[in-house]
């Protein structure tokens, strides 16, 4: 081969060269631009889901709810508390809170009188009742009721023309004709 093909040849071949080499740095451009184009739209599209998110959960938290209570129902002690707005007679609202997986709230401490007790103004009917055998009262999971006055308002139970059904009101426990309609509480342990 004489020199000056040779040359010519590896003049054309750096030539080539310089081209693809240019050819991949535009192309580099264009991908590294791509990326930055997606990276932002992605990171902008983020920050929307963040934000949605936290409307989302704020909303839920202005309605009482928590992540292991239904929405109304109120965490406390271990155990989800449903305060009625509308009122019912004993045996209905008991009904509405078996509905809802649960029960009228029993009271198993002095805590938990205390908190409920803390939440109302007035009557709410709670688990308790008298009605399979007078004076012997029982939650209504079967559990023997404390009748000391530590549960019971003064006075009370006092069975006044036949009362049956357990409410809590003014901080303690009143027995109250099963009829009454009044709001209530359901409970359900978690
Ligand atoms: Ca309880
Ligand atoms: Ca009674
Ligand atoms: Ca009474």
């Amino acid at each position: 081969m004489d020199v000056l093909l040779l040359c010519f040849l590896v003049s054309q071949m750096s030539s080539n060269l310089k081209k693809f080499e240019s050819q991949l740095q535009a192309q580099d451009t264009q991908i590294s631009s791509a990326l930055t184009n997606w990276d932002s739209r992605f990171l902008t599209h983020e920050s929307q889901v963040s934000s949605s998110l936290n409307s989302l959960s704020s909303q839920l938290q202005a309605q009482g709810c928590t992540k292991v209570c239904p929405c109304d129902w109120i965490l406390f002690s271990g155990s989800c508390y449903y305060f009625s707005k509308e009122s019912k007679d004993w045996h209905r609202a008991q009904q509405y809170c078996v509905n809802q997986a649960s029960s009228l709230a029993i009271i198993n401490n002095v805590d938990e009188l205390k908190i409920l007790s803390s939440k109302i103004s007035s009557g709410y009917w709670v688990g308790l009742n008298d009605l399979d055998s007078e004076g012997r009262w029982k939650w209504v999971d079967r559990t023997p009721v404390d009748m000391s006055d530590k549960y019971w308002n003064a006075g009370e139970p006092n069975n006044v023309g036949e009362e049956d059904c357990g409410e809590l009101t003014n901080g303690k426990i009143n027995d109250r004709m099963c009829r009454s309609a009044i709001p209530w509480i359901c409970e359900k342990s978690i």
